[in-house]
């Protein structure tokens, strides 16, 4: 039985490839330092991929940046901004395109960059311009595979798919992108035609869209590529993941390609339909361990299921896992930083290639054949099915205890308005923040000190209070309304969090590439999850002694507390949902018994977790609005509850964020020009709303006279008594120069429109 991935991590185990990058950005090592270390990690992946004993090494899932770019400049589409003269798209084009800027070149506006799928990888979005060209513009991919070659692998060569490519760009203008396939075409055949020129024998072509809701006009067109396509060149594996097929399933299986990959993990159930109808020659990689968390496979249930499908097909049965490793840490046995009895628990790329090996082989040879790593699995599985760190019976009883008034306010928003009003004493127009506030190289020190045991807490906690001194008393002197602490004290939100809750566990090493050279690294919800002491208070009543202003609490919502971690797979996410939701009850309730008035519960990833099919959503927005209730209803009527999210596709979820019943929710609007108030057209947003006024993303000091004719245009949507004055996202990445001037400029701006209604600014 062949074994394969669909892709690797690429960062490398130490994040050599992040340090190059980013080492070749600031201009401190040349190309040829970059390419030389990019080569070394492929190298080292393939050996990965050999050891583990895969029959065909993957080469193309390698990328500097993004795979979905690599696609976008191997096809020269290169937006004009970018003045590519044509020919070859060179690497300081490519990274222009994907940050903006590079050691050489004119800087340009970057080209979007968005969520891939339901991951928490970002790809840089493709931009079609009317009557797109398309021209073999790199050859990385020949070269990458030629690499391989001269070290003795077979290569299987993988991209992203045509459909899936074009499925993702975004038309510049009013056309339908879908009739530039004809011109795609070619190039594509072009590049499948050199693949076989070096003698490789397949390609395996990135089609995850056929996991999503398509139109008949893009089914149709699966088959006219494909048949265009399947004489081009090697061997075609088109490759399926993120979902199930369902209506979809017919015409991936018929595709005139010799193999097709499903994601037998996410849609186990239809294996035996694809079996079905799967023609007679064809291979079908299974994608049976997951290849987007980090639990260790129960390969005696996998073997029970994949025994008869291997009857069936013979050697026409491929495994891999699921989708591309890309979405787990590389390996797990180097780890030093887990905790040892969750440790056997868990499976990262390097083992997760290990448990195909193991199926493989006792698929071929029979289960003596693999008997010790069999046993160590099943010893491993039961050890996590008897722990008493898994299931506490109080987060049960407690969770069962839930009525469904906890996941009400008391009074509806109207009243608590009148009262929060009464009680803030805020004026029309009130100016706020998101929360952070800039994390300097001061903070990261201090916090590195700590972490390595060179200072003291008492220290560290001192050095802490002085950057809230500092936050609280630049923001008294700005004169905004609502002040934040501003959270130095956090590194990432969801690790800092998870690491004062019971049943999350951390990695040492445990990174996840996020976007280009930018990784997280996300902790493990293992268990029950409990809060076994108030994670927040002390920093918040701290901020709130140095001011007379309302002092924002700051807090990290269930979905995506769940959502940026790996998730247990014994219960369904919304149990685990729920589950954080009570800590965070808890959390909130503290906080307002501390004299906090205002709490934000951020919920950044809310979107992120819908599901792709769209009859699965409204489900989830359901259960995922309950939980943020759960969270955040148990308060009096005067604490007011703020959430933040921090993207622009909201039109369709509007009614699920009203359903939130949050007093107050801040977004990403300043990049859309306010566009993203059109929502609020059709549908009445009955509370009060922050549109971000400027981009933090950009160093660059917003006008008060730009910000305040913003906040007009959104007036003409929302009553003014509910709108809030506020950046787009929090401050963290700024600097404090730029942060003040931007925040200064804001304020004049709120006091502008409050003289323009006639009130006291
Ligand atoms: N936390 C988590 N997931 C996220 C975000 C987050 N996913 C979406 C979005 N935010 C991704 N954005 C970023 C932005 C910056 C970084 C990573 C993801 C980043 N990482 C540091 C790096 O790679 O150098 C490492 C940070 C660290 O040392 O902890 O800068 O906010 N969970
Ligand atoms: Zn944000």
């Amino acid at each position: 039985t062949v074994i394969h991935t669909l892709g690797l991590p690429r960062m490398g185990a130490g994040r050599e490839l992040k340090w190059a990058l980013e080492g070749y950005w600031k201009g401190d090592t040349d190309r040829d330092a970059l390419l030389g270390r990019a080569r070394e990690l492929r190298a080292r992946h393939w050996d990965m991929q050999v050891a583990a004993g895969c029959r065909y090494v993957t080469v193309g899932d390698f990328s500097l940046y993004d795979q979905v770019l690599d696609m976008t400049a191997r096809l020269g589409v290169v937006p004009a901004r970018f003045a590519w003269p044509g020919g070859e798209v060179d690497i300081d084009t490519y990274f222009r395109m994907a940050r903006g800027r590079a050691p050489r070149g004119e800087p340009a506006f970057a080209c979007a960059m968005t969520k891939w799928f339901d991951t928490n990888y970002h790809y840089i979005v493709p931009e079609l311009a009317p009557g797109q060209g398309f021209v073999l513009a790199r050859d990385d991919l020949f070269d990458q595979v030629a690499e391989a070659q001269a070290l003795g692998h077979a290569a299987k060569a993988v991209m992203v798919g045509p459909l899936t490519w074009l499925w993702l760009a975004r038309p510049q203008g009013a056309f339908d992108k879908l009739e530039l396939l004809d011109g795609l075409l070619p190039v594509y055949g072009q590049i499948l035609a050199r693949l076989a020129g070096q003698g490789v024998a397949w390609a395996q072509l990135d089609e995850p869209i056929l996991a999503l809701d398509l139109a008949p006009a893009w089914r149709a067109a699966f088959e006219r590529a494909y048949h265009v396509l399947q004489s081009a060149g090697p061997k075609l594996m088109v490759a399926t993941y993120f979902g199930a097929l369902e209506d979809n399933l017919t015409t991936a299986a018929k595709l005139p390609v010799a193999g097709l990959h499903v994601d037998a993990v996410s849609a186990p159930e239809e294996l035996v339909q694809a079996l079905d109808w799967l023609p007679a020659t064809k291979v079908l990689s299974v994608g049976c361990v997951d290849g987007r968390n980090v639990w260790r496979a129960d390969l005696d249930a996998l073997l029970d299921r994949l025994a008869p499908v291997r009857a069936r097909l013979g050697e026409r049965l491929w495994l891999a896992p699921s989708c591309s490793l890309l979405h787990v840490p590389l390996e797990l046995a180097p780890d030093t930083g887990i905790d040892p009895e969750i440790k056997p628990w868990l499976a990262f790329a390097r083992e997760k290639l290990a448990e195909l090996a193991t199926l493989a082989q006792a698929l071929d040879h029979g289960r003596e054949a693999a008997a010790a790593a069999l046993a160590e699995t099943r010893a491993a599985l039961a050890a996590r099915r008897a722990s008493a760190r898994v299931h506490r019976a109080e987060v049960g009883a407690r969770l069962a205890a839930v009525r469904p008034e906890d996941s009400r306010r008391r009074s509806p928003y109207a009243s608590r308005a009148a009262c929060q009003r009464a009680w803030l004493q805020l004026p029309l127009y009130p100016t706020t923040t998101i929360g952070s506030f800039p994390q300097t190289a001061a903070i990261r020190a201090a916090r590195r000190d700590f972490k390595a045991g060179r200072i003291a807490r008492a220290a560290y906690e001192e050095a802490m209070r002085a950057e809230i001194r500092h936050a609280v008393a630049v923001q008294e002197r700005l004169g905004l309304d609502v002040l934040v602490h501003g959270e130095a004290e956090r590194n990432d939100m969801v690790e800092y969090f998870g690491a004062q809750l019971d049943g999350y566990a951390f990695t040492g090493n445990g990174w996840v590439q996020s976007y280009g050279s930018r990784c997280v690294k996300p902790p493990v919800i293992y268990g029950d999850v409990a809060r076994p002491a108030a994670m927040t208070v002390a920093w918040s009543v701290y901020a709130q002694s140095l001011t007379g202003k309302p002092m924002k609490g700051m807090l990290t919502g269930p979905i995506t507390m769940l959502k940026w971690a790996f998730v247990r797979d014994d219960q369904p996410w919304r149990l685990t949902a729920f589950q954080i939701a009570l800590a965070l009850r808890d959390e909130i309730r503290d906080l307002e018994a501390a004299g906090i008035g205002v709490i934000q519960v951020d919920e950044p990833a809310f979107r992120e977790a819908m599901p792709l099919r769209s009859g699965r959503r409204k489900a989830y927005l359901a259960w995922a609005a309950e939980a943020f209730r759960l969270a955040s209803a148990g308060v009096a009527d005067r604490t007011q509850i703020h959430t933040h999210m921090c993207y622009s596709e909201f039109n369709d979820i509007i009614a699920a964020i009203a359903d939130l019943d949050a007093d107050v929710i801040t977004i990403e609007t300043a990049r859309s020009n306010m566009e993203l108030l059109d929502a609020f057209a059709g549908f009445a947003y009955p509370n009060e709303i922050g549109p971000g006024v400027y981009d933090i993303h950009s160093p660059n000091v917003p006008e008060v006279a730009a910000m305040a004719r913003l906040m007009e245009k959104a007036a003409a949507r929302v009553p003014a008594e509910r709108l809030w004055v506020n950046p787009d996202c929090g401050l963290k990445t700024r600097a404090w120069p730029e942060t003040e001037a931007a925040l200064a400029n804001m304020v004049a701006a709120a006091r502008r429109l409050r003289a323009r209604a006639g009130q006291a600014v």
